[in-house]
C-alpha cells in the first residue's frame, strides 16, 4: 500500500509571498510557484558562475563557517559570536576575506560559495537588500592588481546573465523580468564622484565614509548598467584594503553597483599583506592586533599580494529575477529582526 501523503494548503493561493509576516511559515511560502521560480534561477546562476570560474582557471575550495576572528568590516553589523572548545571564543564568519589571502598562497586563484552571518540592525530590512545570514561567491587571485579585479568581477556578471537568458527564459518570463546583459566594461566613478552625484540629489554623504544606504539605493536607481566605485576613503573600510601609493588617503578598493535601484552588489579590491601594515591599519581602526593571532602570524611568514571581491549570491538573484525583497532570493531567508526558520 502506498504511504498516505498529507495534502498541504496550496501555497500558489497566498497573495504575498514576500511578506515579512509569512516568514515564519517559510514551510509553506517556499512551495509558492514565485519562490520556486526563483530558486531554479539561482541553481543556473550558480551553475553559470561556475562554468565561467572555472573556465579561467579557478578553483573552487571549501569556505570557512566559523573561526576565532573573521572580518571586522561590515558597516553597521555585529558580528555573531559563541563559545568553542575550552570555552574559547569564536566567530561565525561575516566574511572568509582572512581565509581568501591564506588560500591563494596554496593554490594561487580561488573561488567558494561562502556563508556569511551578520547581525544588521532591524532598520536595514526596509532596504529589502539585507539579510542577516546570506552567500557569497568569493573570489581571490595571487599578484593581481584591482582593475583586474573588476575585469573579472563584470565578465562573471555578463556570463551569469547570457547564461539565465538563454537557460531560463520560461522562468524570466513567469517573473515578468526583462533581464539586460550588461555590456563591459561598466562605468566607474571614484568615490568622490559618487559622493558629489549623490549631494547634488539631495542627499547627505561624507568624503570620508560608505554612502548611506538611501543614497546608494538613489544612486543606482539613476543608471541602466552596472557601474563601479572606486578608491575609497582610508578608513571607510575593513584595514585589509591597500592604500594607493600615489593618492594618499585613498584605498585601491571598490564596490559594484546594480542599476535600476538594486543597490550594491560587491566589494573587493588588493589586499594589504605585510605585516608590519596590517598591525598599524588594525590599530587605527581601534581594534587590538592580539585578537587577530593566526592572521597576523600567517602574515609575518609572507603571503603574496592578492586582490579579490565578494558577490553576494542572494543579492545577485534578487537582480537577475528583478525581486522588491531579498528574502525572496533565499529558500530560508533570516531577515534582521525576525524569527523564521
Ligand atoms: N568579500 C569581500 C572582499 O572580498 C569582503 C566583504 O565582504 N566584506 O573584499
Amino acid at each position: 500500500m502506498a504511504p498516505k501523503e498529507k495534502v498541504p494548503p496550496d501555497a500558489s493561493r497566498i497573495s504575498d509571498p514576500s511578506s515579512i509576516a509569512l516568514l515564519p511559515k517559510r514551510y509553506l511560502v517556499i512551495r509558492h510557484p514565485k519562490i520556486a521560480t526563483v530558486l531554479k534561477v539561482q541553481y543556473e546562476i550558480s551553475a553559470s558562475v561556475r562554468e565561467f570560474l572555472h573556465g579561467k582557471g579557478y578553483i573552487e575550495i571549501l569556505p570557512p563557517i566559523v573561526g576565532p576572528v573573521t572580518d571586522p568590516g561590515i558597516r553597521e553589523a555585529d558580528q555573531a559570536s559563541f563559545v568553542w572548545y575550552n570555552g574559547e571564543p569564536y566567530k561565525i564568519m561575516s566574511s572568509m576575506i582572512l581565509y581568501k589571502q591564506m588560500a591563494v598562497s596554496s593554490l594561487g586563484k580561488i573561488f567558494a560559495f561562502s556563508p556569511n552571518v551578520r547581525l544588521e540592525p532591524v532598520e536595514a530590512r526596509k532596504t529589502g537588500r539585507h539579510l542577516a545570514e546570506f552567500w557569497q561567491i568569493d573570489v581571490e587571485a595571487p599578484r593581481a592588481t584591482y582593475e583586474d579585479a573588476m575585469s573579472l568581477a563584470e565578465r562573471l556578471l555578463r556570463h551569469v546573465c547570457e547564461g539565465v537568458k538563454k537557460r531560463c527564459v520560461k522562468e524570466l518570463l513567469e517573473l515578468g523580468r526583462q533581464l539586460r546583459v550588461p555590456s563591459v566594461p561598466f562605468r566607474r566613478m571614484t568615490h568622490r564622484e559618487a559622493v558629489e552625484m549623490v549631494r547634488s540629489m539631495g542627499f547627505e554623504a561624507s568624503y570620508k565614509e560608505e554612502i548611506p544606504w538611501d543614497a546608494e539605493e538613489a544612486l543606482s536607481a539613476r543608471f541602466k548598467e552596472p557601474f563601479w566605485v572606486t578608491d575609497y576613503p582610508y578608513g571607510s573600510k575593513g584595514f585589509y584594503y591597500l592604500p594607493h601609493s600615489d593618492k594618499p588617503g585613498l584605498l585601491r578598493g571598490m564596490d559594484l553597483f546594480y542599476p535600476e535601484g538594486y543597490g550594491e552588489a560587491s566589494s573587493g579590491g588588493e589586499r594589504e599583506y605585510e605585516y608590519e601594515q596590517v598591525v598599524k591599519r588594525i590599530r587605527d581602526g581601534g581594534e587590538d592586533p592580539k585578537k587577530y593571532g593566526w592572521y597576523l602570524e600567517m602574515l609575518k611568514t609572507g603571503i603574496p599580494p592578492s586582490a579579490g571581491f565578494g558577490i553576494g549570491l542572494e543579492r545577485l538573484t534578487r537582480y537577475v529575477c528583478g525581486l522588491k525583497k531579498i528574502w525572496d532570493a533565499h529558500p530560508y531567508p533570516k531577515v534582521p529582526g525576525v524569527q523564521s526558520p
